[in-house]
């Protein structure tokens, strides 16, 4: 079978709320040599964009979201410990901490992102989702002196105002200058990113990676 066809099959999958086949898909997918990020951003990520795109238009409902995004969850159940195998040893890119906003559960691109630091060099605490900005001030503060970059994930324009109060927060508690702050999210933007004075974002894990080791040089 074409990669194309192997895409679009992963896709569909995502789509049509295939709870069980997904995880199977990609286990064939990887073992007919497609690499799992290809199978992510090729395939399941875009599932996942048309049912964002279909809940708006109230085509679907959040029952339905809900398994598409449990089929992603499995999926990713298979996938992450193939983008751990390239995992760049001995290098200490510095520590990220990982978090998604207050109010928001959204948990899928935060862990993506989460994986492919830790992939490249990071190490990593997770604070998990709907993470009080007080607790990343804290977990900050315990680390100061070290090399840390915040790493904050937003999936509603709601909860992404919080990245604004975080930053201020920082600059209250004289903790901006000890670390560095990348954000994203779908409604993340290279000019929220400026008006709230923050350091960077990226697209998706993959550049949030690159991105990352290039702000902590
Ligand atoms: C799956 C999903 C859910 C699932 C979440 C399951 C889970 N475990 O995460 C469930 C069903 C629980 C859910 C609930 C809700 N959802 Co929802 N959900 C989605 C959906 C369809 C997909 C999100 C996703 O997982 N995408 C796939 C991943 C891989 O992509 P990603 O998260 O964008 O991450 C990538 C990049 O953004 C980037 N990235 C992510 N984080 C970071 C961090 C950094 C630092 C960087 C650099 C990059 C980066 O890299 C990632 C990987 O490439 C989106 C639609 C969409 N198009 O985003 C709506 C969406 C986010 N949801 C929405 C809404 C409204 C809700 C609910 C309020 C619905 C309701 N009425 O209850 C609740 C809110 C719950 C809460 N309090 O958080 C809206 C938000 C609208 C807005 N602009 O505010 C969206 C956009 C749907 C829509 N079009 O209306 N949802």
């Amino acid at each position: 079978m074409a990669n194309q066809e192997i895409f679009d099959k992963l896709r569909d999958a995502i789509v049509n709320q295939n709870v069980a086949g997904t995880a199977q898909l990609c286990k064939e997918a990887l073992a007919s040599g497609i690499p799992a990020l290809d199978i992510i951003t090729k395939g399941l990520s875009i599932g996942m964009k048309i049912v964002g795109d279909k809940f708006e238009a109230a085509e679907i409902f959040l029952p339905q979201i809900m398994m598409s995004g449990k089929a992603m969850s499995n999926a990713m159940e298979v996938l992450t410990p193939e983008l751990e195998k390239n995992k760049k040893e001995g290098e200490e890119a510095g520590l990220a901490i990982t978090f998604v906003a207050e109010g928001d559960i959204h948990d899928i691109g935060h862990r993506l992102v989460t994986t492919m630091l830790g992939a490249n060099g990071f190490q990593i605490v997770d604070l998990g989702v709907d993470v009080l900005n007080e607790n990343v001030v804290d977990e900050a503060a315990k680390h100061k002196g070290e090399k840390v970059l915040l790493v904050g994930s937003a999936l509603m324009t709601t909860s992404m105002l919080g990245q604004k109060d975080l930053m201020d927060r920082l600059r209250e508690e004289n903790l901006r200058d000890s670390v560095k702050c990348m954000f994203g999210g779908a409604p993340v933007s290279d000019k929220w990113i400026t008006e709230i004075g923050a350091d960077a974002t990226a697209e998706n894990a993959a550049e949030a990676a690159k991105v990352a080791l290039e702000v902590m040089k």
